[in-house]
């Protein structure tokens, strides 16, 4: 299908709004206003929360009802029988070191939605069941892997800088452009599994994507669909994908179910916050450079604001979220809850240096904020009072590290996250 001549121009224009707002952004931290974060232990009644069991049953329940409404918008309840048909199994991936499996993921029920192609990679030895790092991809899995042989996918694409895109579809020269970002034989080497999935494969990412998307679909009106307040946006339907996958892993007999980590990068870290609030069984919740409607606390108005966000990528969330833009201080959440809402499994926030619109300090903010829920349950956080040095990985079942260079996923990150999953598997 190809977009209408309007949405394209915008959509080529989109780079360039983007770099004019990270211009006049604000980096200065003395002209943050000041502000009070919204209490996270007290309920909507005033009710004090002091024990692990009143928050599980109280405070969280109320938290998560909260990012709906104000954030990320309801999932639906229901989506009837899913279908899984296995595409393709090759026993020689990643130079004859990992299996890598293909399986589509539909919908019975909605046979209009071509469903999601999950791409799974094994470690080739071993015959215990083995951990599994769970993630949404900006482009197809002809992007993802190093390997050539895959067919390319045929969905709708957001150009990018170097990815090779073509009119919105990849090309030859797509394959492996996100193989830096996906670490699957450092990752393999060390006994995990890899499962991803393409975003685009639930909602192309632009604006009218809902309309040959999932949330189209699901609803009863189809592309005639008027979202209102409150209803889900892409982010939430991306991590409704991250759910399906964990579905399926619960019986994949290579994966051990109870030792899945959900990790996403920039969007896709955001994607992995909600996906990890709302889906206990992620055991691990890996928010690299998630940035804004992600870790960084919206109250600090440094880099990407509200308004900014919304703006320029209005179909990320519920509608109400616009409300809040130049008005944080009116909204009943902050990011600090997002991280709380997945206590007490571990959280692992990652920040880079160059990244100032994603405001690294308010990404470490809000875990650092999140604390006190964590200690209800006898865990212990990051173990230091302020942002640690470049480089030195900081924590517990709250980890943080702030790395060299920009706005990435990289091999050093990989790195840390696999200690991280490590000790928290006692591997
Ligand atoms: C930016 C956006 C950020 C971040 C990023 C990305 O343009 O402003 O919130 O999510 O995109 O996903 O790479």
């Amino acid at each position: 299908m190809h977009l209408p001549k309007t949405l394209a121009l915008a959509l080529a224009l989109l780079p360039v709004l983007a770099s004019a707002q990270q211009k006049q952004a604000n980096y200065d931290e003395a002209a943050i206003p000041p502000y009070t974060l919204p209490e996270l232990l007290i309920s909507a009644s005033g009710a004090k929360i002091e024990t692990s069991d009143q928050w599980a049953t109280l405070r969280r329940p109320e938290i998560l009802a909260l990012f709906e409404q104000h954030v990320f918008g309801k999932a639906p309840a229901q989506w009837g029988k899913v279908a899984y048909e296995t595409l393709s199994v090759n026993n020689h991936a990643l130079g004859g070191k990992a299996v890598r499996k293909i399986v589509r993921i539909s919908l019975v029920d909605y046979p209009q939605w071509q469903g999601m192609e999950l791409m799974l990679h094994l470690p080739k030895q071993g015959t215990k069941p083995v951990p599994c790092f769970v993630g949404a991809s900006f482009g197809g899995n002809e992007a993802v892997t190093p390997d050539s042989d895959l067919p390319l996918s045929t969905r709708w694409m957001r150009p990018g800088k170097d990815n090779g895109v073509e009119q919105n579809r990849s090309t030859d020269k797509t394959r492996g452009t996100e193989k830096e970002r996906w670490q699957l034989e450092l990752a393999i080497s060390e006994g995990f599994a890899v499962a991803t999935y393409y975003c685009g494969d639930v909602e192309p990412d632009h604006a009218e994507g809902w309309k040959t998307g999932l949330r189209a679909f699901l609803s009863k009106a189809g592309p005639e669909t008027q979202w209102k307040e409150g209803d889900w946006g892409a982010i939430g339907a991306w991590a409704w994908g991250l759910s399906r996958i964990a579905d399926f892993l619960q019986a994949e007999p290579a994966v051990d179910p109870k030792k899945l980590t959900v990790i996403g990068h920039s969007r896709l870290g955001k994607t992995a916050l909600w996906a990890g609030a709302q889906d206990t069984r992620f055991r691990i919740v890996i928010s690299n450079n998630s940035g804004e409607g992600g870790a960084a606390l919206m109250r600090r108005n440094i880099g990407e604001t509200t308004a900014s966000i919304t703006k320029a990528f209005p179909h990320w969330f519920t509608k109400t979220y616009s409300n809040y833009s130049g008005n944080e201080s009116s909204c009943p959440i902050d990011s600090h809850m997002l991280v709380a809402l997945a206590a007490p499994r571990t959280v692992y926030i990652a920040s880079a240096e160059e990244d100032r619109w994603a405001d690294p300090k308010g990404e470490f903010l809000a875990g650092f904020h999140a604390q006190p829920v964590f200690a209800l349950f006898g865990k212990n956080g990051y173990g230091v009072a302020e942002q640690p040095p470049l480089n030195a990985p900081v924590g517990e079942t709250l980890r943080y590290h702030i790395r060299t260079g920009k706005h990435d996923i990289t091999r050093y990150d990989w790195e840390q996250y696999l200690r991280g999953a490590r000790s928290e598997f006692g591997l």
